[in-house]
């Protein structure tokens, strides 16, 4: 049986609540700064989000929810400013604390540190937005706690295709079975599945409704001692928050799932 190795974090959903209150808000002043009279509402956002990768996003709300707009002649560089001018507000924001992690998230990367876990991240979100979370919320060292951050465009194509985990393992040198990811939406549990890695998923408002088939256990948040997560899919084993020690179990059940297969 292989014993676990590391851990695989997606960010945006998973690691801190960032998609309404973030990055919906920074994509909308962008557009405003531009002269454009887009508006993403909390309700659009939740569509816009089956494509991840703001550029792409952007590209998605112009197909589906806006085609009477004409576009510049140079349509990439175009989309590739406002993404930019997103990225600024975004991490202005972030860096003024405007999003805290999720619950239980930092008590778990700590307890895993301890526990001798590699962490990793695999996110299709930019990298500046990777570090400004991380640094806002546990400190600049934290950057250090991962020994690969993969995120945004170091791979073509983004989740649910599985490359930003296959690229995070070939960086770390190990493979899918030594290795158990976290994610939060349909999108993200589509990309671990497909690079064979056991997955939990903690959901938010935006994915509640996703399907999670093949996940080794579905749950509302992390947990902290007292505050107890909900299991909403697979089988918990008494436990009350997700800890190394469930993570453990769980991943040893999915190694054995995979291997009969
Ligand atoms: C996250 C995303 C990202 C962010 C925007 O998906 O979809 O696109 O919303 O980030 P996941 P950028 O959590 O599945 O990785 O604008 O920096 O691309
Ligand atoms: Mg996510």
């Amino acid at each position: 049986m292989p014993e676990l190795n590391a851990l695989l974090f997606d960010v945006d959903g998973t690691l801190a609540d960032t998609e309404r209150d973030g990055h919906r808000p920074a994509f909308n002043a962008a557009f405003q700064e531009a002269g454009l009279d887009w508006d993403w509402s909390v309700e659009l956002y939740g569509d816009l989000l089956s494509v991840t990768g703001g550029k792409e996003r952007i590209k998605y709300y112009l197909d589906r929810h806006n085609r009477g707009f004409k576009r510049p002649d140079n349509f990439d560089e175009f989309v590739a400013g406002l993404h930019k001018a997103k990225t600024r507000h975004y991490t202005r924001m972030m860096a003024e604390g405007a999003i805290p992690l999720r619950p239980g998230v930092e008590r778990l990367l700590r307890e895993a540190r301890a526990a001798g876990l590699i962490l990793g991240i695999a996110t299709t979100t930019t990298p500046e937005n990777v570090e400004v979370l991380l640094t806002h919320t546990l400190g600049k060292d934290s950057l250090n706690w991962f020994a690969v951050i993969a995120a945004g465009d170091v791979v073509p194509a983004k989740k649910p295709a599985p490359d930003i985990y296959l690229y995070a393992m070939e960086k770390l040198g190990l493979n899918p079975a030594v290795c158990f990811a976290f994610e939060d939406s349909q999108n993200g549990i589509l990309s671990t599945r497909q690079a064979g890695l056991t997955t939990l998923i903690t959901i938010n408002d935006y994915t509640r409704d996703h399907d999670f088939t093949g996940a080794a256990l579905v749950v509302d948040q992390m947990g902290e001692p007292g505050r107890p997560f909900k299991v909403l899919a697979g089988e918990a084993r008494g436990a009350k928050l997700v800890d190394v020690s469930l993570v453990k179990t769980l991943h040893k059940e999915g190694a054995r799932l995979a291997a009969t297969a």
